[in-house]
């Protein structure tokens, strides 16, 4: 196997819900990427505003962007195998041309709020109604639901996760108490209330006040493989070169999933849109 895996490795991943390979982009390739991510930040802020933090969906950007590089990505020697190890045989990474990238944002800092995706980012009834608590643990416990991938071009600190806590159907108080603590608005400062400097610290001891987070230190093509149902949050500034591949590793189950649901999330990418374009 070319990236090594081990049992202990597996065990850890199920455990804490994230593991990193190391180095898994070829200089060479990372060179390529580097230029086309550099296109593709141009065309994010062009297109949803400088405090933008991705672009998504290349195929849409295919008379633009030159895709080769991404579509190498998907299928650098040896990936889809240490994914599978860590996962299941039926796991694999997603087509480039459906993936995206996460960029730092070009003006002031901002940061997402603490999340734990999807169910956070539906509405109750609709949760209920379509899914529901049992359905929901069952999904939380399979791993073949809910492994996305951030893979940086450059030294990237922005993610923030609490291990453990991608399995639980029910968040501790402690934990709502931080999420409650601000919000999408003041996080981005919308009411420009606050200098860059305050704003930044102000996201970061946010971060950090999640009890048992972890900040994680990913170099130049680490592969992060996370549980996205766990508590995550992005946290940015435009300081650092943030340029990273954004995508997830997909089963068939997951792909069914996401093909039957993907109008409950519209309310929340038209919000965070609005957001971003706000905070400009
Ligand atoms: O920017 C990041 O690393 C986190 C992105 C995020 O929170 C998400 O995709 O749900």
């Amino acid at each position: 196997m070319k990236f090594r895996v081990t049992d202990e490795d597996v065990l850890k991943y199920r455990e804490r819900g994230y593991h990193i390979i190391p180095q898994v982009i070829p200089a060479t390739l990372l060179k390529d990427l580097r230029r086309v991510a550099t296109k593709a930040r141009e065309l994010a802020y062009r297109d949803h505003g400088p405090q933008t933090q991705r672009l998504g969906f290349f195929k849409d950007y295919a008379d633009e962007l030159d895709l080769q590089p991404f579509r190498e990505f998907t299928v650098i020697d040896g990936l889809n195998e240490a994914v599978q190890q860590l996962t299941s045989p039926h796991h694999i990474v997603k087509p480039a041309e459906e993936s995206g990238l996460l960029f730092s944002p070009k003006e002031r800092p901002w940061s997402t709020e603490w999340h734990r995706d999807w169910r956070d980012h539906v509405l109750d009834a609709e949760f209920q109604e379509h899914v529901g608590d049992a359905r929901w643990q069952e999904i939380l416990d399979d791993s073949d639901f809910f492994n996305q991938v951030n893979c940086p071009l450059f030294e990237d600190t922005s993610t923030w996760y609490l291990p453990g806590s991608h399995r639980r159907l029910h968040n501790t108080e402690t934990e709502m108490a931080v999420y409650r603590s601000t919000n999408q608005e003041e996080l981005m400062d919308e009411d420009k209330k606050r200098t860059d400097e305050e704003l930044e610290l102000f996201c970061l001891r946010y971060c950090q006040a999640m009890p048992g987070a972890v900040q994680l230190v990913l170099n130049p093509g680490d592969f992060l493989l996370y549980r996205n149902t766990g508590w995550h949050i992005g946290n940015y500034v435009p300081y650092r070169d943030r340029m990273t591949m954004h995508t997830h590793a997909m089963t068939p189950a997951f792909n069914e999933f996401a093909k039957k649901y993907h109008h409950l999330l519209e309310p929340r990418e038209a919000s965070l849109e609005r957001h971003a374009k706000l905070g400009s």
